[in-house]
């Protein structure tokens, strides 16, 4: 079974097959996470962006990483909180679910992920941790790949709560 890790940075320097973007439909980048991996990949990554045309919320597209240390971004969409009474759950599990899916599919045996919908998008983060170490963990039990899925906490707080949920 997978090896599962936590750590307190940067998703842009890491050295994993796959890092993930937690974007927004439109695929053509924005602020947080998504601005930080367009900078860091430079100019093509847009481009490929541009003609994938989009991403519907709970899915996953793929693309090279250019100049990032890793070879290929898996772009997710998280849902916007919207209350909670909005498929929120189902739709941040998704995310998780489909960039996993994408990647043993390409045949990818690391991933790293931001803390999706937790920045902008105001998903509260305990329950987004609980989420996506529950989505995780599920997956990996059932699946040879991934073989590492590293979650990357660019805050404290949501660092604190990865802690506390992994042990
Ligand atoms: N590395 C790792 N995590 C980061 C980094 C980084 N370099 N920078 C920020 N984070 P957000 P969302 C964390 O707002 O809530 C964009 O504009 C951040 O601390 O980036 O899913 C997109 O284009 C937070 O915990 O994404 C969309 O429009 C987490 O990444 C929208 O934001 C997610 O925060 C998506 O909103």
């Amino acid at each position: 079974m997978a090896k599962i890790e936590l750590v307190l940075g940067d998703i842009t320097q890491m050295d994993v097959d796959a890092i993930v973007n937690a974007a927004n439909e439109s695929l053509l980048g924005g602020g947080g996470v998504d601005g930080a991996i367009h900078r860091a990949a430079g100019p093509q990554l847009l481009e490929e962006c541009r003609a994938i045309g989009g991403c519907p919320t709970g899915e996953a597209r793929i693309t090279k990483g250019y100049n990032l240390n890793a070879r290929y971004v898996i772009h997710t969409v998280g849902p916007i909180w919207r209350g909670g009474q909005h498929n929120e759950t189902l739709l941040l599990r998704h995310a998780y679910v489909n960039s996993l899916k994408l990647a043993q599919k390409h045949g990818l045996k690391s991933i790293a992920f931001p803390n999706i919908s937790t920045g902008v998008y105001h998903f509260p983060k305990q329950s987004a941790a609980q989420i996506a170490i529950r989505a995780v963990e599920e997956f990996v039990t059932k699946n040879p790949l991934p073989e590492r899925v590293v979650f990357v906490c660019f805050d404290q707080e949501n660092y604190n709560i990865y802690r506390e949920i992994l042990g």
